[in-house]
């Protein structure tokens, strides 16, 4: 890794896939022709895409009891205890409905509704993490979404991977669809014979499946579009080079355009994890992806002082950040942009990826500056709620319609003069 003293200009390399003109012709096409033609298009851009025609495009109670054979106990024990501790944390998230009264009679709220359906892409192949699956569809079903469907490409035999049928049952989704690609989120967001569309389209997929959700937003919701992961390490002398390193490898396999990149207030810390990610490379399953984004996007960076280095963080606004110094307590009220923020030297990424509540569907690229994980939020929307009496509106009437006529709008105006004429 690239050791570089930090000067003003610290910079975390980044790339985002924006899809060529060619792409976006394709997409619109697909999106095009799935909802003109339904089930049937589906069933072609299947054949066409993933090379298998599937006649019945719903997952069945016998696929899901068959994925059962395949995996373990204590893998289900283990997505269990996740889905829980997933639970738990978005469960602090649910906002509650306000109203507040004055002595005029006035009443005034926010009512807060989920949203009727919701449509989780799962990516196919290797990308298709359960822990994906759990960090979307909780928080869902958290807010109180009636109907949370999950689409996903199928595997070459027709199936869906087991793992995801199972990690989707054991969340009690019902409606499971083996399509993928940009005909998913059209028919997501459009509709089809066999699929109702939702409101809101999450998840995570490939080119296709990202410019797919651009073009159908505006019909549906879409959440953000994800970038490769990025992990930036704040570390002091007290850091153990070992973890340190263990750590930026852990996002740097995620992507050869993922970016892990440590700042440090300690020379020796810089040379011993350098020495620690070569030497741990070497025996990692993932060496050539997590190489490749070690080469282009990783970096060192020594700071002079501990707020130079806080600065240098902040400007890098990083997806997830880990704070390994001697009272990360006292960093954390400095830290102003990072998607996740993790302290002290056992709170590793993966802590976080799986296990510990919070959501990893976190922003990327720099957009920590103006955006937030997904949260129970995402999955609601609000309603404000205005009851007058007619001691307010007699109370207030009067500038409410010179408002209006001030804005030209004499019929705004009069719908309020006809109340004030009450007596
Ligand atoms: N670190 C990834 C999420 C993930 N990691 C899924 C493992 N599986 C983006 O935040
Ligand atoms: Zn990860």
């Amino acid at each position: 890794m690239k050791i570089i003293p930090l000067t003003e200009d610290v910079s975390l390399k980044r790339s985002i896939d924006q899809g060529t003109e060619e792409q976006r012709k394709a997409v619109s096409e697909i999106v095009t022709t799935v909802r003109q033609e339904g089930d049937k298009a589906l069933q072609q851009f299947t054949e066409k895409f993933d090379g298998v025609r599937v006649s019945d495009l719903l997952v069945t109670n016998e696929e899901i009891t068959k994925a059962y054979e395949t995996v373990s106990e204590e893998t289900i024990e283990i997505i269990r205890e996740a889905r829980d501790n997933i639970r738990d944390f978005h469960a602090r998230q649910v906002q509650q409905s306000w109203m507040t009264t004055a002595a005029n009679g006035t009443i005034l709220g926010q009512k807060v509704t989920p949203l009727d359906a919701v449509g989780v892409y799962v990516p196919g192949g290797r990308a298709a993490y359960p822990s994906t699956i759990l960090m979307n569809v909780v928080p869902a079903q958290v807010a109180g979404v009636e109907r949370v469907v999950m689409t996903s490409p199928p595997q070459k035999d027709g199936t869906l991977n087991d793992v995801v049928l199972v990690t989707a049952n054991e969340l009690g989704v019902k409606e499971i669809y083996k399509v993928g690609g940009a005909q998913a989120i059209a028919a997501l967001a459009y509709g089809t014979e066999t699929i109702t569309a939702v409101d809101k389209i999450v998840g995570p997929g490939n080119i296709f499946v990202a410019l797919a959700k651009q073009q159908v937003f505006g019909t549906v919701a879409i959440d953000m579009i994800a970038g490769p992961s990025e992990i930036v390490v704040l570390a002091d002398a007290s850091a153990n080079p070992e973890y340190v390193a263990a750590d930026l490898l852990s996002q740097a396999e995620h992507d050869p355009m993922a970016s892990a990149v440590l700042v440090t207030t300690d020379a020796h810390v810089a040379e011993a994890v350098a020495e620690e990610v070569k030497k741990q490379l070497e025996t990692l399953p993932k060496r050539e992806i997590a190489q490749a984004s070690m080469d282009d996007y990783g970096a060192i960076y020594i700071a002079t002082s501990l707020s130079e280095a806080v600065d240098a963080v902040n400007e890098l606004a990083p997806e997830h950040l880990e704070v390994v110094v001697e009272d990360p307590w006292a960093v954390l009220p400095l830290i102003r942009h990072a998607g996740a923020i993790f302290l002290g030297e056992y709170s590793s990424e993966p802590v976080g990826d799986y296990f510990a509540g919070p959501n990893h569907v976190l922003p990327t690229n720099g957009t920590a500056r103006f955006s937030s994980p997904l949260t129970v939020e995402d999955f609601t929307k609000k309603s404000s709620i205005i009851s007058y009496s007619k001691a307010a509106v007699k109370q207030h009437g009067e500038k409410i319609s010179a408002f209006a006529r001030l804005e030209g709008l004499e019929a705004h105006a009069r719908a309020i003069d006809y109340r004030l004429k009450e007596k």
